[in-house]
């Protein structure tokens, strides 16, 4: 059997944030126009929620409340059962003279008859006006519950006490703090429980409602972190050969992992920013470090790493002045070395037989050019702080996105599973050849879960070790 669908009107005073609302409820960033200004939205229009097999809930935006003093004192005249509110606003409603002078009002009231349920939307910055407490009086006219939401609670000149007191005295108690710039998954669960807590025989719908949310958030974020996953490995295992004695050949390969790299990390950009249904516009205006979608600076530019503060490989040799982009040909590593750095770092028989291979490369007068540890991670804090944001963004936001300002990626060596992409160019869908995918999928789902752990570490700086200096204990970068 289908669950009753809930509609829900989103009312209040003109600009105070009510398509916004909509918009963060709803996770439609396209939904109506926002503007910093009243009267913005004209007509009332609506969203649907629910799930791919039934709709569950309605969200309606409406236009903003703007003469409501002026309104009450019509209503009031108005002949009729003193203490019948729907009947007072259906006369109102059947007054064309009425219904034109008051255009916007009347939009509103005839929404409130033909929904379950309203949230008010207040501006919490605005001092508690008489003619705030009017639309209050006006929309209990229609008999329907109301929920009060705080809007522009994080202001640091919210009034938000003033408020809640102010509420509490004509008797609207169900209210809640929701900042429509912030998507807080707890928050807006709480809505909706409070909702069904208001209303006979929604319970059901609502409870499916959240629960889809809940599951739909879960399965986004895993779907980031793959996208994560995966552009890291990639990134990690890309690989160009070259004729040693061709220095042409060679600055045209670079070139090249400079600019897959670029493309590969605007790639996952981009799906993080469709999974959390954001597009390329929310960085129109932003400064730091998205422009028009893109990261402005080149992963690889040494200038953007000392931006950073990771340090750049200290066996780029040759390659110093080009990038971090290691290049054990011309790096000066002898069979000998290659094996006494594997050996000191301890990280095993991959990494010397990685460096042997490419010493064997060197042999046929081939070299080979890759992208380096410190390049990975900025890579991967630059896709994560994003990913953390996006998270918390909600879609009635105006502010543009900013980086965070520091991870543990900047200090710590490359989880495992990254540390082995880099050996095996075969998991990199960047380089010629067959990709093998089992390896691959492997390798993902391993990043996956250490990109997980980072992520909810993510606000918390991680404690220096060293307790020195920069901090970054990886000082290995580049050999591999
Ligand atoms: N910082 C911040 N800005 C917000 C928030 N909610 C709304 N705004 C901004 O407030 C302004 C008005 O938002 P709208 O959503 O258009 O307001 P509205 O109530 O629909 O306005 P009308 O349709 O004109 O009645 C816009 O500039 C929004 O970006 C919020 O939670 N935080
Ligand atoms: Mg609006």
């Amino acid at each position: 059997m289908s669950l009753p669908l809930l509609r829900v009107a989103v009312v209040g005073h003109t600009n105070t944030g009510k398509t916004s609302l909509v918009r963060t409820l709803s996770h439609q960033r396209q939904f109506g126009t926002v503007a910093d200004r009243g009267g913005t939205t004209r007509q009332i229009s609506a969203i649907r929620l629910g799930t791919a097999a039934e709709p569950l809930v309605e969200l309606y935006d409406s236009p903003g409340l703007e003469n409501a003093p002026q309104l009450i004192e019509t209503l009031e005249e108005l002949p009729g059962q003193r203490h019948d509110g729907p009947e007072r606003i259906e006369q109102f409603l059947a007054d064309p003279e009425l219904v034109r002078r008051f255009d916007q009002e009347a939009r509103v009231l005839e929404l409130m008859l033909a929904v379950e349920v309203a949230l008010y939307v207040i501006d919490v910055r605005e001092p508690v006006l008489e003619k705030y407490l009017d639309e209050l009086a006006i929309l209990a006219l229609g008999g329907r519950p109301l929920l009060a939401v705080m809007n522009f609670t994080a202001s640091s000149d919210s009034r938000e006490q003033e408020w809640r007191s102010a509420l509490a005295r004509v008797q609207l108690h169900t209210v809640l703090a929701f900042d429509a710039a912030v998507r807080d998954p707890m928050t807006e669960r709480r809505l909706f429980e409070k909702l069904g807590s208001m209303l006979d025989g929604f319970g059901p719908t609502l409870a499916r409602w959240t629960d889809h949310r809940q599951a739909e958030e879960k399965e986004r974020q895993s779907g980031a972190l793959q996208a994560i996953a995966e552009m890291l490995i990639d990134t990690a295992g890309l690989r160009r050969e070259y004729a040693l004695t061709a220095e042409a050949e060679r600055a045209l390969q670079l070139d090249e992992i400079r600019c897959l790299t670029r493309q590969r990390e605007q790639a996952c950009v981009e799906s993080l920013l469709a999974l959390y249904r954001f597009g390329r516009d929310d960085y129109r205006d932003a400064e730091l470090p998205l422009v028009d979608g893109q990261w402005p600076d080149a992963p690889l530019d040494p200038h953007t790493l000392a931006h950073y503060g990771i340090r750049t490989s200290r066996h780029i040799g040759a390659g110093a002045g080009i990038g971090a982009v290691f290049d054990v040909a011309t790096g000066g590593l002898s069979l000998g070395a290659g094996t006494v750095v594997g050996g000191a770092i301890g990280a095993g028989a991959g990494i010397v037989r990685s460096a042997g291979e490419r010493l064997i490369e060197r042999a046929r007068g081939r070299g080979r050019l890759g992208v380096d540890d410190a390049a990975l991670r900025l890579l991967a804090w630059r896709q994560l702080s994003l990913l953390g944001q996006l998270i918390k963004r909600g879609h009635g936001s105006p502010d543009p996105l900013t980086p965070a300002a520091e991870s543990r990626w900047t200090r710590e060596r490359l989880p495992g599973a990254l540390a082995r992409a880099r050996l095996h160019p075969s998991w990199s869908a960047l380089n010629d050849g067959p990709v093998d995918e089992p390896g691959r999928r492997t390798a993902s789902t391993r990043l996956r879960q250490a990109l997980a752990q980072d992520l909810t570490e993510l606000d918390t700086p991680t404690p220096r070790k060293d307790g020195a200096g920069t901090g970054h204990s990886n000082d290995h970068s580049g050999i591999v």
